[in-house]
C-alpha cells in the first residue's frame, strides 16, 4: 500500500502545479492590465481554473481553453508580431527594447502563464503540486495544451510581415516539431515571413539562411504564398524590423 501512495504521487514525470498558482495568475494579471480599460481580472483567473480543475490531466482540450482565450483576445498591429523558436530569452531581451514589437508573453494569456505549471486531478478540485504531465507522458496535458492554442490564436492573428527569431547554433534551425513548425507555422494567415537567424559572435554557425532547414521552411512559406526573407545576423543590434 505504501508503495502504491507513492506511485500515485509521483505519476508524472513534469514540475507540479507553481506553488500559489491561482494568486500568482491573479497578481500578473493586474500588473499587467493597471493602466488598461476594464479587465475582470476575477473572470480570467477563474476561467484558466475552470480549464483544468476536476479534469484528468490528459485530456485537456483547446475547447477547455475557449472562456479563457475570450476573455483575453487581443489585437496586434501588422507587422508587429515575433514569433520565436529555441530563442526565448533572445526575442524577450529585444521586445523589451522594442515596445511596438510583440512575443506572445508580451501579449496578456503569455504573459499570465510564462514559466508556470498547472494541472489537476480528476475528481477533485485539487491542484498536484507533485507534478504534472510532459508531452512524454501524454500529450494532451493542461500545460501543452495551453501552449498549442494560445500560439495557434496569436500566430492566426498576426498580419503583415510575421518576423520570427530562429537560433542558428542549432543544426535545425526550422524545427517542424517546435511550436513554431508544428503550430504556428500553419495557421499563419500574414502576407510575408522574415526569419532573423541569429549565430553566435565567433564560432561556425550550424545552420544558415542557405541550410536545408531554412530551405523547407521557405517552401512551406511559399506554398501558403506568403512572401519569404532569411536574414543571417550575429547580433540583436542587426535586427532591423
Ligand atoms: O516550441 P517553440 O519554442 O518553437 O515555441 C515558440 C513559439 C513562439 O513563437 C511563441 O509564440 O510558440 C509560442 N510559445 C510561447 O510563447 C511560449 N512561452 C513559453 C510556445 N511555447 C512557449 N513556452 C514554453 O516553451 C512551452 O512550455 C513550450 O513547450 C516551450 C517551447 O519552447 P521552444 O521549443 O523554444
Amino acid at each position: 500500500v505504501g508503495l502504491w501512495i507513492y506511485w500515485k504521487a509521483q505519476s508524472w514525470s513534469g514540475p507540479g502545479t507553481t506553488p500559489y498558482f491561482l494568486e500568482e495568475l491573479e497578481k500578473r494579471c493586474f500588473s499587467y492590465t493597471r493602466d488598461i480599460s476594464p479587465v475582470d481580472c476575477t473572470k480570467i483567473v477563474e476561467a484558466f481554473e475552470n480549464a483544468f480543475i476536476f479534469k484528468d490531466p490528459c485530456k485537456i482540450t483547446e475547447e477547455d481553453y475557449e472562456p479563457l482565450l475570450k476573455l483575453t483576445k487581443q489585437s496586434i498591429p501588422c507587422g508587429k508580431v515575433l514569433l520565436w523558436s529555441k530563442t526565448k530569452a533572445m526575442a524577450h531581451r529585444f521586445t523589451q527594447q522594442r515596445q511596438d514589437l510583440f512575443t506572445l508573453e508580451d501579449a496578456l494569456l503569455g504573459y499570465l502563464a510564462d514559466g508556470l505549471s498547472w494541472c489537476g486531478f480528476p475528481d477533485s478540485n485539487a491542484m498536484n503540486y507533485q507534478s504534472c504531465p510532459t508531452r512524454g507522458d501524454c500529450k494532451e496535458n493542461p500545460v501543452s495544451v495551453f501552449w498549442d492554442v494560445a500560439s495557434k490564436t496569436f500566430a492566426q492573428g498576426a498580419c503583415g510581415v510575421v518576423n520570427v527569431l530562429l537560433n542558428g547554433t542549432r543544426s535545425n534551425a526550422f524545427d517542424e516539431n517546435s511550436t513554431f513548425g508544428r503550430v504556428e507555422l500553419h495557421t499563419l494567415k500574414a502576407s510575408a515571413l522574415h526569419v532573423w537567424l541569429l549565430h553566435d559572435q565567433e564560432g561556425e554557425p550550424s545552420d544558415t539562411c542557405s541550410g536545408s532547414s531554412i530551405a523547407h521552411l521557405e517552401s512551406i512559406a511559399s506554398g501558403k504564398s506568403m512572401t519569404f526573407n532569411c536574414q543571417d545576423i550575429k547580433s540583436l543590434d542587426e535586427m532591423r524590423v
